[in-house]
């Protein structure tokens, strides 16, 4: 069997080399190369080309480089036969978690605004908040959300959930489905998104919602930009509704220069860095499924395309 590599970020030589270092039996190609494309059965992808798949006429199943798999749900144009897998990986989990802490802690300690005053040259000392002022409630409760629960509760942050299924954690209040989320909402004062993009949560973020948390509530978006509704987070930001946001997701990225993001100063911005997939760890996973492909068994983090995640 052969395997194509599909990312237009300039990592594909980085995947392949370790990928064939561990199977070396296995024939991997760039989708950039001369390669049989007939005889193509899997792929490994990170945001495609769109109509790239109509190509491969053989192919029995994708997987996704990464967490989400939003790229490939949204593309009309891949059979409903083929299977498609995500990672599902503990370093992936623990990065996102560190990333999360890292921008709740800038908030409590007021290290955007120390930031830009700085290039102002201004001197402005202002209130500090402390971990027990704060409960962080996490939408999505899944690998990533789940470990981000565990790692603030071990911090002393109070943690409240929410997720599309009832959950049972000891050391924290879960919430479930549409009725239960104002009860959540309204005892969040930092919310962080780790949903799934889907037809039931883009555009979730919005002015409805906001209006549901507690005022001088902060927003870390760490998801898919498809969840937020940009003008709504301006716009509560400036009403002094919200504190302000961490945001690492766009609708399009990179966020285009024009985008009123890169100037609103109650916004602190990464470019899609909070967790990214890494090779090493990564890779035992997919080479996993590749040999259970092989011998016909159950992939392993395949996703419902019912359920869209
Ligand atoms: P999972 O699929 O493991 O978890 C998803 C969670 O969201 C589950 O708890 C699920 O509920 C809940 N959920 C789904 N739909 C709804 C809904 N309609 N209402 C309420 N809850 C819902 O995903 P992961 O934790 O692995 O990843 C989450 C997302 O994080 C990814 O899809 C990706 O977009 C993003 N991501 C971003 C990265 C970055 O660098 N910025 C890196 C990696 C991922 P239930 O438990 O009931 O099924
Ligand atoms: C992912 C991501 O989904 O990096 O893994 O966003």
């Amino acid at each position: 069997m052969s395997v194509v590599i599909i990312r237009q970020d300039g990592k594909i030589e980085e995947w392949k080399l370790a990928l064939q270092a561990a199977a070396p039996e296995v024939d991997f190609y760039s989708y950039l190369q001369d390669h049989p494309k007939d005889r193509i059965e899997a792929a490994m992808v990170w945001k495609h080309p769109q109509g790239i798949f109509k190509e491969y006429s053989s192919l029995r199943y994708i997987a996704s480089f990464g967490a989400g798999v939003d790229f490939l749900l949204q593309d009309p144009e891949i059979p409903s036969d083929i299977k498609i897998t995500r990672v599902v990986d503990p370093v992936l989990a623990s990065d996102m978690s560190e990333y999360v802490i890292a921008a709740l802690f800038s908030f409590l300690k007021n290290l955007t605004r120390y930031r830009s005053d700085k290039f102002k040259g201004i001197w402005n000392p202002a209130p500090y908040l402390r971990i027990s002022d704060l409960t962080v409630g996490i939408m999505g409760l899944g690998a990533l959300g789940s470990c981000l629960a565990k790692d603030l509760y071990r911090i002393g942050f109070k943690v409240v959930g929410w997720s599309r299924s009832e959950k049972n954690i000891d050391f924290m209040e879960c919430f479930s489905g549409d009725k239960q989320r104002a009860e959540f909402l309204s005892k969040t004062n930092a919310l962080v998104c780790l949903l799934p993009l889907t037809p039931e949560t883009a555009h979730i973020l919005n002015k409805e919602l906001f209006r549901q948390l507690p005022r001088g509530a902060y927003i870390i978006n760490v998801a898919r930009g498809g969840h937020l509704v940009d003008e709504d987070l301006i716009d509560m930001m400036d009403r002094g509704h919200l504190a302000g946001a961490c945001l690492d997701v766009y609708h399009q990225e990179p966020l285009p220069e024009m985008h009123p993001f890169w100037r609103h100063p109650k916004i602190l911005m990464t470019p899609h860095v909070a967790s990214v997939s890494d090779v090493q760890a990564v890779v035992p996973q997919l080479l996993e499924n590749y040999y259970r492909f092989k011998k016909g068994e159950a992939l392993i983090n395949e996703v419902s395309t019912l359920r869209g995640y």
